[in-house]
């Protein structure tokens, strides 16, 4: 199997300079003012700032990060890309940002390792394979490439699974997206740190913030950690933590935080090449350029804010992943996380205005806002800087949590909620 990654993809990325990893950016000290205020210093936040600068042409921008840049769930995911969403609104919403991927190694300059190796949802059942049929079709007709697998057909792609008549969890077919893949997490923070950096942003780490400044139903800033902090826009893409700070702005949020867990192996020689994923089972599974097999379970039924998961889950995922591929029964287990989600009741994200003036949110991004990481801060960006949604988020503001206009993704966002 040729790896994907690497000297060749360096090669096809055409990179100006030699990359090295971790790049430097600046931090400094915060102004007293800025013309744009970020909140939170995950892939969301930083992508906004340096899409704000680059195509809107903002100058004085800061993103405040209560940690390290990416210490959030932005480099505790299990980087799965893909758009294969059922309705209209969330197809478009995604695919806007897969093909930013496309071209976003190149564009920042930083070769963020997008591996378009593919993406599979395996069904296991006749209600599956229904709902895997409506969903590629629906894909097709949103110009989404999808195709439907037979069993052969998956196990030619992926030798490892039991497609046996024995199976737990019988493999009956599944859809799959071509240009669905990977990417290395950390990579995407550090190359739009740098590329936002490199436009004058300030990336100011170690500054929480605390609560939100509104006078007269207009931000003014926010107080933090390293004092209070003046700006006339504010977003908050504060993933986990962004009810408890609208909260401090007086607006109630429709968001639940939630523990979601992973975990990777030992380093293996290349065995799979694809991502398989099983909403039924609540597992999904690719393997790392290391070599480690990177593995993620549901979330957790609790609620909470500590970066960790019950055993009972990620040993239920285990089983499954067990079960649908006996080889693996031997390997051995390295690492264990869990990073906090916050799901709407529609599983899809809120991008938008709030009614404090020059306050904006973009959260709700639950068990998948890492494939979204460019298109969500292409759009957040489009938002604060003309005070209006762009059209591919104008379907997603708080509003439909009053109107009912909701676009529910349960199905297609394939992590068990
Ligand atoms: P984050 O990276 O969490 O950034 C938010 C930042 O805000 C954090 O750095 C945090 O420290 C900071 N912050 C919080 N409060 C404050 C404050 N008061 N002041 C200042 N800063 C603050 N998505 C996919 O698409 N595919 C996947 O395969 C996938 N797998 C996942 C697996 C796991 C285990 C987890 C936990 C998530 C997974 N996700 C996946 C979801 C994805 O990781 C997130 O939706 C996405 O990374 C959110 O990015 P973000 O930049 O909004 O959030
Ligand atoms: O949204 O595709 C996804 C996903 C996979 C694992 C977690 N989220």
């Amino acid at each position: 199997m040729a790896n994907r990654y690497s000297f060749w993809s360096l090669l096809r990325h055409g990179l100006k300079h030699h990359q090295s990893w971790q790049p430097a950016w600046k931090s400094p000290r915060p102004k007293d003012r800025y013309d744009v205020i970020i909140v939170g210093g995950g892939g969301h936040g930083l992508a906004a700032a340096y899409y704000l600068a680059r195509e809107h042409g903002v100058k004085n921008i800061a993103v405040l990060e209560k940690g390290w840049l990416g210490s959030g769930n932005s480099a505790r995911n299990t980087t799965i890309i893909r758009s294969n969403y059922l309705w209209d609104e969330s197809a478009f919403l995604f695919e806007h940002s897969l093909k930013l991927w496309e071209g976003l190694s190149q564009d920042l300059n930083f070769n963020v390792l997008f591996s378009q190796r593919g993406v599979m949802n395996v069904g296991h059942t006749l209600q599956d394979m229904r709902d895997i049929e409506r969903r590629v079709n629906a894909n097709l007709l949103n110009g989404v490439d999808a195709v439907i697998l037979t069993p052969r057909q998956i196990k030619e792609r992926v030798p490892l699974i039991d497609i046996g008549p024995g199976a737990r969890y019988p493999v009956m077919g599944a859809s799959f997206q071509p240009r669905g893949g990977v990417a290395r997490h950390d990579a995407v923070v550090w190359g739009f740190a740098r590329a936002a950096s490199d436009l004058g942003v300030d990336l100011i780490e170690q500054c929480e913030v605390h609560d939100f400044i509104v006078e007269n139903g207009c931000i003014k800033g926010v107080n933090t950690s390293q004092g209070p902090i003046l700006a006339e826009r504010v977003g908050c893409s504060a993933s986990g933590h962004n009810s408890v700070l609208a909260a401090t702005a007086g607006i109630r949020l429709p968001l639940e935080s939630h523990p979601l867990q992973a975990l990777v192996s030992e380093s293996l020689k290349p065995a799979l090449d694809t991502v398989v994923m099983s909403n039924a089972v609540h597992a999904y599974i690719s393997q790392s350029d290391k070599g480690e097999f990177v593995i993620g379970a549901g979330i957790d039924g609790y609620v909470g804010y500590g970066q960790r998961g019950s055993p009972h889950v990620i040993e239920h995922t285990l089983s499954a992943i067990v079960e649908m591929f006996p080889t693996l029964s031997r390997v051995r287990m390295n690492r264990q996380w869990g990073g906090i989600v916050d799901v709407t009741p529609d599983a899809n994200p809120i991008i938008g205005k709030t009614r404090v003036k020059g306050l904006y949110f973009n959260c709700g991004w639950g068990t998948g806002g890492f494939k979204a990481t460019p298109g969500a801060g292409h759009l957040f960006a489009h938002t604060i800087a003309h005070d209006a949604p762009h059209p591919i988020n104008a379907p997603f503001s708080i509003e439909r949590f009053l109107t009912g206009r909701l676009v529910d993704e349960h199905g297609a966002s394939a992590v068990a909620h």
